[in-house]
């Protein structure tokens, strides 16, 4: 679906299951045949999850546009592998990503809600994944950057207390807490500084909530 998905892939060859090594998989997506493409963010080694029985990533659909399509590319331990296998994409009303560039630096910056996608009245775990791409092509996480939360509620400009700015998990991931202290509609403004420079903009982007 558009937005972050969890993904796990099974491999088999001629009938036997796979349970070591690793899978390599890209996305891209097709703006009509022949047209222009680009890839989205996925983890970059699927490893074997023994729990699960499946190899383990993710992918992030940057976008959603039912006149383009999606091909993705497996690689088994570049021994084997499958090319081009068209899939389709679902819209996910609920996941929102956040995209900018900065001229700066030269280079686009997406942030993507991980969690929660329906917040309720009160604390929220506020999870979010950073990447930063310079062609839309390659995709890195972005580690150890610092991250300042400003909840507001838009009806009246109002802010709320007892929120705590993400602080980072590993894997481009970061983790924090937010608080809608009442019903409405708020925004999130979040501004990244990463190795010493402010890379979002003024104002800096921002997710946008309904509390009911
Ligand atoms: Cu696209």
């Amino acid at each position: 679906m558009y937005g972050y998905n969890d993904i796990g892939i099974k491999v088999f060859q001629n009938g036997n299951e796979k349970n070591t090594g690793v899978v390599k998989y890209k996305t891209t997506m097709y703006h009509g045949l022949g047209g222009p493409s680009h890839t989205t963010p996925v983890k970059e080694n699927f490893n074997y999850d023994v729990s699960t029985g499946l190899f383990k990533g993710y992918a992030v659909f940057i976008m959603y546009d039912t006149a383009a399509f999606w091909a993705a590319d497996y690689d088994y331990n570049s021994e084997f592998g499958v090319d081009s296998a068209v899939f389709p994409l679902e819209f996910n009303s609920l996941s929102q990503i956040l995209v900018w560039d900065n001229t700066f630096t030269q280079r686009v910056y997406i942030l993507t809600l991980l969690s929660s996608l329906s917040p309720v009245s009160g604390l929220n775990e506020l999870k979010v994944m950073l990447h930063e791409t310079s062609g839309f092509q390659v995709y890195n996480e972005l580690p150890n950057a610092e991250m300042f939360i400003r909840p507001q509620l838009i009806s009246t400009g109002q802010g709320s207390d007892n929120n705590a700015n993400p602080v980072y998990l590993g894997e481009g991931i970061y983790k924090g807490t937010v608080n809608f202290t009442m019903p409405g509609e708020w925004y999130v403004y979040d501004s990244v500084k990463y190795n010493g420079t402010v890379i979002t903009k003024s104002p800096p982007p921002k997710f946008k909530f309904t509390i009911n």
